[in-house]
């Protein structure tokens, strides 16, 4: 039997756009029913672009350069930048409690990581929470600005950690993004149809968190190109890249979200 080519796509790998997140929506992601969703105007305009104002003005830091190549700015904390041979440093909740007071400091009339929460949690029957990991709170997120793009990569923070990150079971893992600013082209996000395995590591960019191109080969994909106030949530074991910007800053509020044994959703930056 010979298999066209139109049979080669999974018709669970596709991204749905929908104005209001449903339950059941979140339920085919964590089954893999589909691989992303997103939801524009998620965020109202005003709140956004108070957001973004701030940040405009604001200093933003670099990740590790060494391992994160094209540079990518970011305003707060993320655990990927504080993980020591599968645990969370010890600086991780310094950098914590600077983040916390960095956001502050921008003197927000809100929280928007609050927001995002309560926004994702408004059709989910159990609680969308900030995780912890010994009894102390997680970071609630970052600000990302990956002008330059972001690799090939993917995340899974069960493969990352040895034991579990947070103090919960974690059943399925998400990664959100709500996009405050977008260039004039490029910054488009990619996700392939393709998760990782071992011999996957031979296409690892030295000392990197990314992977050469070529590490998902023929792998069905798609590319979304994200709109100010829009929302994605999607599954990042399916590895997944950003394409370079240009004409613009492409900034991004983003955090992890993991959803529990319990049903519940705890979220991480
Ligand atoms: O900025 C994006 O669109 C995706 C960034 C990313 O790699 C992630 O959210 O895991
Ligand atoms: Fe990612």
């Amino acid at each position: 039997m010979t298999v066209s080519p139109v049979d080669l796509h999974d018709p669970h790998f596709f991204a749905v756009t929908t104005p209001v997140l449903r339950r059941a929506q979140i339920a085919d992601l964590a089954a893999g029913r589909c691989a992303a969703i997103r939801v524009p105007d998620f965020v109202p305009a005003a709140l956004c672009d108070e957001v973004l104002d701030a940040l405009v003005g604001a200093e933003f830091d670099s990740y590790g350069e060494e391992r994160v190549y094209p540079q990518v700015m970011r305003f707060g904390v993320g655990v990927s930048d504080h993980r020591e041979d599968g645990r969370v440093a010890d600086g991780y909740w310094d950098a914590v409690e600077s983040s916390r007071k960095a956001w502050a400091a921008l003197d927000l009339s809100f929280d928007p990581f609050e927001l995002c929460r309560a926004r994702l949690g408004e059709h989910w029957p159990g609680a969308v929470a900030v995780g912890t990991r010994d009894g102390k709170e997680m970071g609630a997120g970052v600000a990302r600005e990956p002008n330059g793009g972001f690799q090939v990569h993917y995340d899974d923070a069960s493969r990352e950690f040895s034991g579990a990150l947070l103090d919960a079971h974690l059943i399925a893992q998400f990664a959100f993004n709500l996009y405050l600013s977008v260039p004039e082209s490029g910054g488009e996000t990619v996700v392939w149809r393709h998760r990782w395995s071992p011999a996957d590591e031979q296409f690892r960019l030295p000392g990197s968190y990314g992977f050469g191109e070529a590490v998902v080969g023929s792998a069905e994909s798609f590319e979304l190109a994200p709109s100010p106030g829009e929302a994605l949530l999607f599954d990042p074991r399916n590895f997944h890249a950003v394409r370079p910007s240009r004409g613009g800053r492409r900034i991004a509020l983003g955090f992890s979200l993991g959803l529990t044994d319990t049903g519940e959703i705890l979220v991480w930056g």
